[in-house]
């Protein structure tokens, strides 16, 4: 950074670990920063980086033309900002808390009801990646707010626009953290399985790690085969998938571990196959689901 830098201002309301990782790269980025937590303490650090720290929301939201706020929930958000509205007005609001697309649209219709321009957003990376390479956010709302602070925005991680529809953004959070959540899932099945049999998973795992990379090359033909409606792929068909799946529940019953996680996908081949849908790829499954028949 050069002496004539002059970075905007920035407001972040939330210091919890997400929060704080947010302050710390604004800070480190060169932003005046002001800072509010409900507990006081947690910005000491911040403070004495060079953050100001508010002493209550109206004043850290008066302190910057844009605030980021990163609370537990969506109940938060307003907890924290509905008694101080009125301060809102002329500014901008980036709402980077985990919500629904419904919950976004609604904050969107309050906060412009408050003369604030609205941005909605899902942060797809842990605090320790903010600022990095690896970091992305989603934003999606008012066009005119993200191109006047996507220079800002962008020092957190790269910074994708997805339209003005302030719900879109966490759509795609919401989603791609359901894709996470079943490869977590997957993993800890796998390693109950293999620490049932007395193996120790840390050894297991660079397998997991390849197999899976090597499935994840998958997937872009499963959204092909799924988006053109085209089940002409049978190299490795869905009724073969749910006849092998049977072992694999075997499997688990036979060492004692739960299929409390496994059992919902075993049902679902099942019910593609008799769906009709035994000879073709197993992404019909994606049909199934959305239609929920
Ligand atoms: N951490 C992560 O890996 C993920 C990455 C993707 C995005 N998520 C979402 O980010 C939001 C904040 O998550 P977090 O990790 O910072 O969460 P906590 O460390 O639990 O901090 C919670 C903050 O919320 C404040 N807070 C909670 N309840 C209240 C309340 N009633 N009034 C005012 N503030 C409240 C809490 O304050 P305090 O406990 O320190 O006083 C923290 O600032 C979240 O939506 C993730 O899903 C994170």
């Amino acid at each position: 950074m050069t002496d004539d830098d002059t970075r905007p201002p920035v407001t972040v309301l939330g210091l919890g670990a997400m929060g704080r990782a947010l302050a710390e790269t604004f800070l480190v980025q060169g932003h005046p920063l002001t800072v509010w937590n409900r507990t006081p303490g947690k910005a000491d650090d911040l403070a004495a980086k060079g953050a100001r720290v508010a002493p209550t929301p109206a004043e850290a939201l008066e302190a910057s033309p844009v605030t980021v706020v990163c609370l537990l929930d969506y109940g938060t958000v307003h907890e924290v900002l509905d008694p101080v509205a009125g301060a809102l007005a002329g500014r901008t609001l980036v709402n980077l808390t985990n919500g629904t697309p419904r919950q976004a649209r609604e904050a969107a219709g309050w906060a412009a009801g408050h003369g604030a321009d609205y941005l909605d957003g899902g942060i797809m990376a842990v605090p320790p990646m903010i600022g990095g390479p690896g970091a992305f956010v989603l934003y999606s709302g008012s066009r005119p707010a993200f191109t006047a602070h996507e220079g800002t925005l962008g020092g957190l991680g790269d910074a994708h626009f997805l339209g003005e529809d302030p719900g879109r953004a966490s759509l795609y959070d919401l989603a791609l953290l359901t894709a996470m959540y079943g490869m977590f899932g997957g993993f800890f099945h796998a390693a109950a399985l293999v620490d049932s049999a007395g193996e120790p998973v840390s050894e297991f795992a660079p397998m997991v790690v390849r197999w899976l990379t090597a499935m994840l090359g998958g997937l872009p033909e499963m959204a092909r085969a799924h988006d053109e409606r085209d089940l002409s792929d049978a190299a490795s068909n869905l009724e073969m998938q749910a006849t092998a799946y049977v072992n694999l529940l075997d499997v688990s019953r036979d060492q004692g571990v739960s299929t409390e996680l496994a059992e919902p996908l075993g049902a679902l081949l099942r019910r593609g196959v008799a769906a009709g849908f035994g000879a073709g790829p197993v992404s019909s499954l994606i049909t199934l689901l959305k239609e929920n028949s």
